[in-house]
């Protein structure tokens, strides 16, 4: 684990679902999320399209006594939108982070909000973007699935939840075993 990998204090959308979390309710896999100006509570607006579209979603295993992990996907959003946060119930941390050459040290970095331009796929992959999953609560078995909560925001403001799995494999579902650029 390096020292880049910060704890990252969840925004709202964030406590939204771990609020309907705690409630037991549960939520269609697209439910809007959107808040009154000026009121703290939140009001869940009818089923829409999912704003962004997931796919290919998978995580590296884990050992037991590893703290993290790097998850990988392809996010295309219809309109413009951020990735503002994201959990898992395996991981105390879910975060976004980027992998870039500094001189000769590939270094992370921790993107607060990665943005999703309409239309256009954002992939997640070994070497770049990257879900960095943290403070894990169990082994990642290959095979098995780690379920992920992600929090999107369009220009507007509106916040928008989507669930999905990633699949645990040790290279891209499908694909050759892909090359270790990034181990943690
Ligand atoms: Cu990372």
């Amino acid at each position: 684990m390096t020292s880049s990998c910060q704890k990252h204090i969840p925004g709202f959308g964030f406590s939204v679902a771990l609020a309907l979390a705690i409630a037991g309710a549960t939520l269609p896999a697209s439910a809007q999320v959107a808040r009154e100006a000026g009121s703290a509570a939140p009001l869940l607006l009818v089923q829409a399209p999912a704003a962004v579209k997931v796919e290919a979603g998978w995580v590296r295993p884990s050992v037991p006594g590893q703290q993290g992990t790097g998850g990988y996907m392809r996010l295309t959003a219809r309109e413009g939108q951020q990735l503002v946060s994201a959990s898992s119930p395996l991981a105390g941390v879910a975060e976004v982070h980027e992998m870039k050459m500094d001189g000769d040290v590939m270094r992370m970095r921790h993107v607060g909000k990665l943005d999703l331009p309409a239309g256009k796929t954002v992939e997640l992959k070994p070497g770049g973007l990257h879900l960095m999953l943290m403070d894990l609560k169990q082994p990642l078995t290959v095979g098995s699935s780690v379920p992920l909560s992600l929090v999107f925001r369009n220009q507007r403001g509106v916040e928008s939840r989507v669930e999905t799995r990633l699949l645990v494999s040790p290279g891209v579902p499908g694909g050759a075993a892909s090359h270790e650029l990034h181990k943690h």
